[in-house]
């Protein structure tokens, strides 16, 4: 089977126009194509670290607000210095770029500039034939995140061509590396804000935690063969940062949430020392359980968004049972209220020690993001938690054990 042909597009900084790169990305991912969408007003150093973690192929910039012959320049010429040349770079601007910029550009390192009046079937088929071909031999990686971004192509590649998966065994215990990292799994249906809330854990992962070092691998969904939008990264502000190292992953006919190749990648990431693993899966159904399989993660956080429909669909909602915490996010929502009290109701039949966190992701030093940074990086006990919140109008049940002390006891 051939290979997806991968690409990342972005938008550079100071630049607003995202509605050409939004028709172009759906063009390309007709075209069988995946592409990892960074979004506008990006810098070139968030666009060249996105590449090179992602490992893709080539990257298309839609430029409109002009300095596009200096950008895309330094654009090719931060690729080089990082060591990551075979990394292409092309792209268009209408009439913004005139037939002398994009000349001054090629001979800058610029691939290829496409005008306006280029039909979208013929900017797409450029892509899949110049850079669909199997990569050359690469020269020894520089950087240690070129290396890693190799290793998971190489996973997702053997098991495109192979359809098997592409790692066996738990990851709990691998022989060849003391596991050093928190793995934390995010689920929940599509909407409920996981990746803007993921995006704030890591900014107070970074603030609190000046070393750590932290990975996320971020699915969205794909047919066997077919393209794909991996869009998440542009949500994503703080975690464009060089302690972070994401990758975006396409299911490619898995269903259920994760990738066939996640497992494998998360393997490389353990071994790789990051201090959090952070596991995001497609918006998933009432049925999905993502994370059960071979015990791939530390703790399960299901988000939810307070509008789920009536009552009853929380006895539908298996991931209910499972997750350690449970987010309602979203709860500047009318129903949110509502929605807690359903929730956590529905959370006492389990009997079990799970946790209840209300959050507004989307809101700057929002206190339940704060809260739910506190449970899973265990730098606070929920007994503070409790007293902080208090003044939140939040329920929390006494009934509920401190996560930390109940996941000891496993
Ligand atoms: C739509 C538009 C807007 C929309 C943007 C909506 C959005 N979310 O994108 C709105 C109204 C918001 C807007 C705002 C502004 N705009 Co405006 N806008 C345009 C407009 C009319 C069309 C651009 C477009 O989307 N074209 C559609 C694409 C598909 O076609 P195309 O441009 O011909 O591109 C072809 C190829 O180049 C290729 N291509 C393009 N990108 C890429 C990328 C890749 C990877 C590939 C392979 C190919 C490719 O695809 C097309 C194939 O046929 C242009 C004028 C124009 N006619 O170009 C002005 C234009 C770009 N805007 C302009 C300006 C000045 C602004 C504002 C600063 C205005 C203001 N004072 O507020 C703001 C800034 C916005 C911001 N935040 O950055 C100027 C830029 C001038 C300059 N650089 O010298 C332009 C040129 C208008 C003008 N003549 O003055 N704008």
């Amino acid at each position: 089977m051939a290979l997806p042909v991968r690409i990342l597009t972005a938008v550079p900084i100071c630049d607003g126009h995202d509605s050409a790169i939004n028709t172009i990305n759906l063009e390309f991912i007709r075209h069988g194509i995946e592409v990892v969408y960074l979004g506008y007003h990006r810098s070139v150093g968030d666009i060249v670290r996105a590449a090179i973690q992602e490992d893709v192929c080539a990257i298309g910039i839609s430029s409109y607000n002009g300095g596009h012959i200096e950008f895309f320049a330094d654009v090719v010429k931060q690729l080089r210095k990082r060591g990551a040349d075979d990394i292409k770079v092309f792209g268009g601007g209408g009439g913004t770029i005139t037939l002398a910029d994009a000349m001054a550009m090629e001979r800058k390192g610029v691939e290829k500039i496409f005008f306006a009046g280029t039909s979208l079937d013929e900017m797409a088929d450029y892509v899949r034939e110049k850079y669909g071909k199997p990569r050359k031999k690469r020269s020894r990686a520089k950087t240690r995140d070129i290396e890693l971004a190799r290793k998971l192509t190489q996973i997702e590649d053997r098991f495109a061509k192979s359809k098997r998966p592409a790692s066996k065994g738990k990851i709990r215990n691998p022989k060849s590396a003391v596991r050093n990292s928190r793995v934390i799994g995010f689920t929940g249906p599509g909407g409920a804000g996981k990746t803007t809330l993921i995006d704030e854990l890591v900014l107070r992962f970074l603030r609190q935690e000046p070393k750590a070092r932290i990975a996320i691998l971020s699915h969205d969904p794909s047919v066997v063969g077919e393209g794909a939008l991996l869009g998440d990264r542009a949500t994503m502000i703080n975690s464009q940062d060089d302690r972070v190292f994401m990758r975006s992953m396409a299911t490619r006919g898995q269903t259920g949430g994760l990738s066939p190749a996640t497992e494998g990648c998360l393997r490389e990431l353990i071994q790789g020392g990051f201090d959090y693993v952070i596991i995001e899966t497609v918006g998933t159904g009432q049925e999905a359980m993502p994370f059960q399989k071979n015990g791939i993660v530390d703790l399960t956080v299901l988000v939810m968004n307070p509008d789920y429909g009536a009552r009853l669909q929380l006895q539908k909602i298996v991931m209910l049972d499972l997750a350690d915490i449970v987010v309602v996010n979203k709860t500047d929502q009318a129903r949110a209220r509502a929605a807690i009290l359903e929730i956590e109701r529905r959370l006492d039949q389990n009997k079990r020690a799970q946790q209840l966190v209300a959050s507004v992701a989307k809101r700057h030093r929002d206190p339940g993001v704060d809260e739910l940074f506190g449970l899973i990086s265990g730098k606070q006990n929920v007994e503070a938690l409790a007293a902080a919140s208090a003044g939140h109008g939040k329920r929390r049940s006494p009934r509920r054990a401190p996560l930390q002390r109940r996941r000891r006891k496993r």
